[in-house]
């Protein structure tokens, strides 16, 4: 085609090709298309929350039918689907090597495949079983099906990555793995071993459940399957935001990353810490003997080591930038980073991102001890917390980085780039007035998971509580203003995408050099021990809790659906105890 006004792509960055260029685009439009959905629910369910109606369902579409969307779309299939395309894109910019053509595409319909099997359930009302489907709540089998398939899409593309890095390690036994390569390397490593459980879950025992081959369901090994994934899986969600902390933000602060080594360390240290921790949401399980949980308890504080390396790496390397930028005070620094300078957008997404991550470690470190734990439990502190993670650095970093991914390769100018780098900021004023709210409720006994229009702030019911009133009421106004929020980036991501190209498109990421770029230490530069490493201590983790779940699981659960208090199938002497 010819293009006269187009002008030349910048040095180091890729060329890739039009395959490549169409898959991307397909894995981060498919999920940001959906996210328009999971954002509508997002929004009804503060309305709901906050009494504003007094119904179970709005334009058809019920409650718990939303908030299944909401999790689903939100914490799954966007985050999968956007994993999956920034680990293309990485390993296509550092190895300058794309993926296997059919491998990238199997994964891709595999995912979609699968997402759209469990839309239908989940559109139909067949499946409002919410994203962690604990039984005995059923959902139709196809929910189940699209749910693995998705999952099994998304490490897919593992096999094609590692034979790169392979031959690359082959080819440069000395040259340092970059460090957006290991990042990506160690989040998918953790996925595959995380999802053989959630797999096992959904095969052996939901499936065959659904169907009604078996007549009832042994609920604990159930949810410590689901746990086995469901923990690391927030680690899936982070990782790609820590590879970008460490291996972009400082050079859109412009600077350098205090230590490399740091970097390393810390994403190797996850690969210990992801997996053998998931019984920390089971405190409050029977069937589950006390030592483990404490045991799961104390190494879920091993993660606070890499938190807290990555902490102070990160605020050395803001230091560096802001001094280079001319600041002279100690803590000067701060004001002097790009935060509104709307060429460097995602920086401000990056910053944005970490203030409220702040927020989530401390409120998580509350979670995590097994007594304030009890405090907490299904209360709407959850949430309130869960959003300054998921919703806060997870969710802008993917955001953030489909924009620059899209608009980058696509070779086009981003739509209302001043609107564009305010909208991180909005979100944060939005989040953290709607975690005041849900936090503070949960602190006085708000339930999580609940209608509360129906009945609690309902003054027309018995049951109405008038102390959830202000609190529910600071959640409906953050949730407008995080929708709000959302709304723009929407405007600004299809804007961009329905724009006209002006440049000729190439992959390009920002490249953070090192301060400090330490020699290479093998131990540092390989897989092999820390795997190792990293099967023992789940071996020890997990072995006393499937063998204690699947020992002492009381009576089998048969299915219920959420409407009705009363089993699907009637249960029978004969089949209760029938795992
Ligand atoms: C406008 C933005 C959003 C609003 C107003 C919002 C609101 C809410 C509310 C009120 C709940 C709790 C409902 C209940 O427990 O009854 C919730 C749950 C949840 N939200 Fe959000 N949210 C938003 C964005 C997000 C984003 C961006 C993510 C993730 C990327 C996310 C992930 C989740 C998850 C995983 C749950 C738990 C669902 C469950 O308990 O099954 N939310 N959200
Ligand atoms: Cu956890």
């Amino acid at each position: 085609m010819n293009l006269p006004n187009i002008k030349r792509p910048k040095n180091k960055t890729m060329q890739i090709s039009r395959s490549l260029k169409r898959l991307i685009y397909w894995e981060l439009g498919i999920p940001l298309t959906l996210l328009t959905i999971g954002i509508y629910h997002g929004l009804m369910q503060t309305i709901y929350r906050a009494g504003v109606i007094h119904q179970s369902s709005f334009a058809h579409l019920d409650y718990y039918q939303g908030l299944t969307l909401h999790g689903v779309i939100n914490a799954i299939v966007l985050t999968s689907f956007f994993a999956v395309a920034f680990g293309h894109a990485t390993i296509a910019f550092y190895f300058k090597r794309e993926p296997h053509k059919w491998v990238a595409w199997l994964s891709f319909w595999l995912m979609t495949v699968g997402t759209l099997m469990a839309a239908w359930a989940m559109l139909s009302g067949k499946a409002s079983v919410l994203y962690t489907f604990y039984p005995p709540l059923k959902a139709h089998p196809l929910f189940y099906l699209g749910a693995a398939l998705l999952i099994v899409g998304s490490w897919v593309p593992l096999f094609s990555w590692a034979n790169i890095y392979v031959k690359w390690k082959k080819e440069n036994p000395l040259v340092k793995t970059p460090l957006a390569v290991v990042g990506t390397l160690v989040n998918f490593t953790i996925w595959f071993i995380c999802t053989l459980a959630v797999a096992y879950e959904v095969l052996v025992l939901l499936l065959p459940w659904a169907m009604g081959w078996t007549p009832t369901i042994n609920v604990t090994l159930a949810r410590t399957l689901f746990w086995f994934f469901g923990h690391a899986l927030v680690y899936f969600w982070l990782l790609p935001a820590y590879t970008m902390y460490y291996t972009m933000l400082p050079k859109l602060a412009g600077g350098k990353l205090f230590s490399d080594l740091a970097g390393r360390v810390t994403l190797f240290l996850f690969l210990l810490f992801s997996v053998p921790v998931g019984v920390h949401h089971q405190f409050s399980d029977p069937s589950i003997p006390r030592g483990i949980k404490m045991f799961q308890g104390l190494l879920t504080f091993g993660v606070a080591i890499p938190s807290f390396i990555t902490a102070f790496t990160l605020a050395a390397s803001l230091e560096y930038a802001g001094k280079k930028r001319g600041s002279k005070s100690l803590l000067g620094f701060f004001k002097k980073l790009p935060y509104l300078d709307s060429n460097k957008y995602l920086f401000a997404y990056l910053i944005c991102g970490l203030i409220l991550f702040i927020f989530g470690g401390l409120t998580g470190i509350v979670n995590a001890s097994g007594q304030l734990n009890a405090v907490v439990h299904n209360t709407a502190w959850l949430p309130g917390h869960f959003h300054m993670t998921v919703a806060g650095p997870v969710f802008l970093s993917i955001i953030g980085m489909s924009l620059y991914l899209y608009s980058g390769i696509a070779g086009k100018k981003i739509f209302l780039p001043r609107i564009n780098v305010i909208i991180p900021y909005l979100w944060v004023i939005g989040i953290l007035i709607f975690s005041t709210g849900l936090s503070w409720g949960g602190l006085i006994g708000e339930p999580r998971r609940t209608n509360l229009g129906m009945t609690y702030l309902n003054p027309k019911n018995e049951l109405f509580t008038p102390e959830w009133v202000p609190t529910t009421m600071l959640a409906l106004c953050g949730g407008i203003i995080m929708t709000f929020a959302a709304l723009l980036f929407f405007i600004v991501f299809f804007g961009t995408m329905f724009s006209k190209k002006t440049e000729v498109g190439a992959l390009d990421l920002p490249v953070s050099e090192a301060l400090h770029d330490e020699k290479r230490i093998p131990l540092f530069d390989t897989f092999k021990p820390w795997l190792i490493i990293m099967g023992i201590i789940i071996l020890l983790a997990y072995v006393p809790a499937f063998y204690s779940a699947s020992k002492n699981p009381g009576p089998g659960a048969p299915p219920f659906t959420p409407e009705n208090p009363v089993p699907i199938q009637p249960v029978t002497k004969s089949n209760i105890y029938n795992q």
